[in-house]
């Protein structure tokens, strides 16, 4: 679709008087950016509707990702960009007296997502589309999204993320597609004609409504949906009229419970509480979907037993993993299938990703929570069980001693991810270490079972929205190096390897990293009020905040480097600025007092005179999105320290290097797959690999105390936790310093101190080489191309979907 600045000036005021009743000059910023966003969603409209009517008439399979989280960040630049507009409205409303990045500023992120699993979530759907594939979102509409942090007294405090506020822009209703999900109630078992029924009563009724919003594609003609549900009452069930006007009270109490469904994100990462609420969430999410999705199949299909052949449904992780017990109730009770038959049917359609071997992030729910709240659901899971645990009996004698470790009823718990493997296809873990681990040890039994279902794949990133948006002049200074085709196909970029060395680009490189770190310096200056020294390594710890992701580590780091800095102020070093952003789960104690930690240790350089010199510590509130889009293009060091197992893939690692960062980091998830592509040059690794953890995890013979008491250095650090010289409340920080002796140091801190220490030197002395750290620079940026989304969801779509681009035809489109 083409538009001239002129039209686009023309459509711009005409939009602005019919939404607003203003003229031009009265406009504010916000509503220049809505009536932006409403010039966009009709172009989006009318290839919307080409998409979906070019799918109903090719019948070719398509996929749906359920997600409880999809992180999706601002939409209008993405939009701006794939529709080939950006530079249309950036000088048309220039020409109008507006400001772009002003603009754009204006939308607020919709924080549906904790990190990187629901932000992985996003990427997926933008490359689907990008690559004309046919595949959907389905999701939740959280009225109030991921919270707002702020630091107050360098503790974070939370606040509610009203990100509806104002209309959002990018989304329809759908009242016409509402469904109806049932809750409690009873199950009366009935025969009819030789067939057992079931028949749910005193249920709870709550409609989803459905909320659409249009996903598109670079540059190309695709617009598949994001389907958000949002949970609303029906008032049909309830007496007005009736005198005592309890029904009224009955239906106030009835509302709320209902609408607290959609009510907010948990707010928890990479951890796991078995709330009630939290289960009604994924079941609501589960049934409106499948039968959403079941609906529409049968207006299109003859007979349900096409299914595997044309919907495949991705879970993530498994918070929808009641998507496979869903789909049979609606085979068995609704379709009237044979358990045989719509069992089949099931594990033909459902596949599964993992992304965690962390204990306490895999879900399991009660028994008694389960059959109150799904008597039905309830029923399906036993069944299922039976049967499995009957199949491993006769059919795996050897794992006879296994059952009770593989059942997904056990001890009045249903394992989510025994189910999700049994009741799926696919099994894939997010990154080659990652798997590996899955199937040797965490699912080992499970993949003696059933090797067929377990593959890789490793995670990726939109290079569109993690390079050509957010980091413009390096994505040109690209293309003028190698053309454009690497946008469409980023593996090209490893084109750039033979610029690596040339003293011309790296010269170009190394002014564009600079720029960019001059502009996140002013950003801090202007939200932070800190100066800091935009010639210092721009060293960069964004992510969720969580013990094994060891923020801990870096700030042991920083505080050993306060030490040295003060036993000898003339130390030659490269002035560093660390910059931290990171949430913590209102709930995590821990991770709160590594907050408290990182802004006090920051608070406490600022104030040193000689220290400060040095070294700096920003600690950045309300990392989102489009925060990480402001950091990652300035930054030259990507901390991505986990301990080594623990990190699934990390895809923040990807964004980093990208953009021309160097890693720092454990061989953990993803970075080993950075190093393997790389080469061990241009990455800087350290520490225990996951065969040293999971080792002394079995033999348990790690002592941190040995280690603290075997190293001054840490002792150092580690005392100035409780001798009052970081804060005067000498027990403030003590919950750290026991965690790491008196607990044992789950996250192996102490252990990796001593060779994160040496890495980081070793680091400093390449970035004294300004033409070998420009030639990792670059060597990263070139190699990234594996690690675009692209590649990822092209292997899920040829390798676990069966399912193809599509070219979409034009129906609707006028010009
Ligand atoms: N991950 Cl289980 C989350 O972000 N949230 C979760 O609840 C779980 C996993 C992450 C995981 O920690 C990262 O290593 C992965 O890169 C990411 O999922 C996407 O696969």
């Amino acid at each position: 679709m083409s538009l001239s600045v002129q039209e686009f000036r023309q459509q711009f005021s005409d939009k602005l008087m019919t939404t607003f009743g203003k003229k031009v000059e009265k406009a504010t910023p916000f509503e220049a950016f809505q009536t932006v966003g409403l010039i966009l969603r009709e172009l989006l409209n009318r290839k919307w509707q080409d998409t979906k009517g070019t799918y109903r008439s090719n019948s070719q399979k398509q996929v749906y990702y359920f997600s409880m989280e999809f992180l999706l960040g601002r939409l209008m630049i993405t939009n701006l960009l794939n529709s080939g507009l950006l530079e249309t409205c950036k000088q048309g409303l220039e020409e109008l007296g507006f400001n772009l990045e002003e603009v754009l500023g204006q939308e607020q992120d919709p924080g549906l997502g904790n990190g990187d699993l629901g932000r992985l979530a996003a990427c997926f759907l933008d490359s689907l589309a990008s690559l004309e594939l046919p595949g959907h979102g389905c999701g939740i509409r959280y009225k109030y999204g991921l919270f707002q942090q702020k630091i107050v007294d360098g503790n974070q405090v939370e606040l509610p993320d009203y990100w509806l506020k104002n209309e959002y822009v990018w989304e329809t209703k759908r009242l016409d597609q509402t469904v109806e999900v049932h809750f409690g109630g009873e199950i009366e078992t009935v025969e009819e004609s030789g067939r057992l029924t079931f028949k749910h009563h005193h249920y709870e009724k709550v409609l989803a409504v459905p909320y659409d919003i249009p996903v598109s594609g670079y540059q190309n003609h695709t617009v598949n949906t994001l389907r958000l549900w949002s949970a609303e009452s029906t008032t049909n069930d309830f007496h007005f009229y009736s005198i005592d006007r309890k029904d009224y009270y009955h239906y106030l109490d009835y509302k709320r419970s209902v609408e607290q469904i959609s009510e907010f994100l948990y707010p928890d990462d990479s951890s796991y509480e078995g709330r009630l609420l939290r289960l009604k969430q994924q079941y609501f999410l589960v049934s409106a979907g499948l039968q959403c999705i079941l609906r529409e199949f049968k207006n299109s299909y003859p007979s349900v037993d096409l299914l595997p052949e044309k919907i495949a449904i991705q879970i993530n992780d498994t918070h929808p993993s009641l998507v496979i017990p869903e789909l049979m109730r609606l085979l068995l009770d609704q379709e009237q299938l044979s358990w045989e038959k719509a069992w089949e049917l099931t594990t033909r359609t459902v596949a599964y990703t993992n992304h965690t071997t962390m204990s306490e992030a895999l879900e399991t729910w009660p028994v008694d929570m389960v059959k109150t709240l799904l008597p039905r659901i309830y029923m399906i899971i036993h069944e299922i069980n039976e049967r499995f645990c009957r199949h491993l009996w006769l059919a795996h004698p050897t794992l006879r001693d296994e059952i009770k470790h593989m059942a997904i009823i056990s001890y009045g718990q249903i394992h989510m991810a025994h189910l999700a493997i049994v009741g799926s296809y696919s099994v894939n873990g997010v990154a080659k270490l990652h798997t590996d681990i899955l199937k040797n040890s965490v699912m080992k039994p499970f993949y003696t079972v059933f090797p067929e279902k377990f593959n890789n794949k490793t995670n990726g990133i939109t290079h569109r929205r993690w390079l050509l948006m957010a980091n413009p002049p390096l994505a040109s200074l690209i293309t003028e190096a190698i053309g454009e085709t690497w946008v469409r196909e980023p593996k090209q970029l490893i084109t750039l390897l033979k610029y690596a060395g040339d003293a011309a680009f790296q010269e170009k490189i190394a002014g564009v990293k600079q720029a960019n770190k001059t502009a996140l310096a002013k950003y801090i200056q202007e939200r932070t009020g800190i100066r800091v020294d935009d010639r210092s390594i721009f060293d960069v710890h964004i992510k969720r905040l969580h013990g094994y992701k060891r923020q801990l580590l870096n700030v042991f780091h920083i505080l050993h480097l306060y030490e040295m800095i003060r036993d000898n102020p003339n130390m030659d070093m490269v002035p560093r600025t660390f910059i931290f952003g990171a949430k913590a789960a209102p709930g995590y104690h821990f991770a709160k007092k590594v907050i408290k930690l990182i802004t006090t240790t920051a608070a406490k350089i600022a104030a040193d005179p000689i220290v400060r010199e040095k070294i700096r510590v920003v600690f950045l509130e309300n990392y989102n999105v489009s925060l990480a889009e402001q950091i990652i293009p300035a930054t030259d060091v990507s901390e991505q320290i986990s301990t080594a197992s623990k990190e699934a893939s990390g895809t923040g690692n990807m964004k980093f290097m990208l953009n021309g960062a160097i890693t720092i980091g454990t061989l953990d998830g993803a970075n080993v797959e950075i190093r393997e592509m790389v080469g061990p040059d241009n990455i800087f690794t350290f520490g225990l690999t996951a065969e040293d953890v999971l080792a002394y995890q079995l033999s348990r013979m790690y002592r941190s105390r040995d280690v603290y008491n075997g190293d001054q250095r840490i002792r150092r650090v580690m005392d100035q936790l409780v001798n009052g010289s970081l804060s005067n409340d000498d027990v403030e920080f003590k919950d750290i310093y026991y965690t790491l002796l008196s607990n044992n140091d789950e996250y192996f801190v102490l252990k990796d101190f001593d060779s994160y220490v040496e890495a980081q030197d070793l680091l400093e002395q390449a970035y004294r080489q300004p033409t070998e750290w420009l030639k990792k620079s670059i060597t990263n940026i070139a190699h990234s191309g594996k690690f675009s989304s692209d590649r990822t969801i092209s292997e899920y779509a040829s390798e676990i979907w069966d399912i193809h681009p599509v070219t979409i035809s034009s129906t609707t489109q006028s010009r």
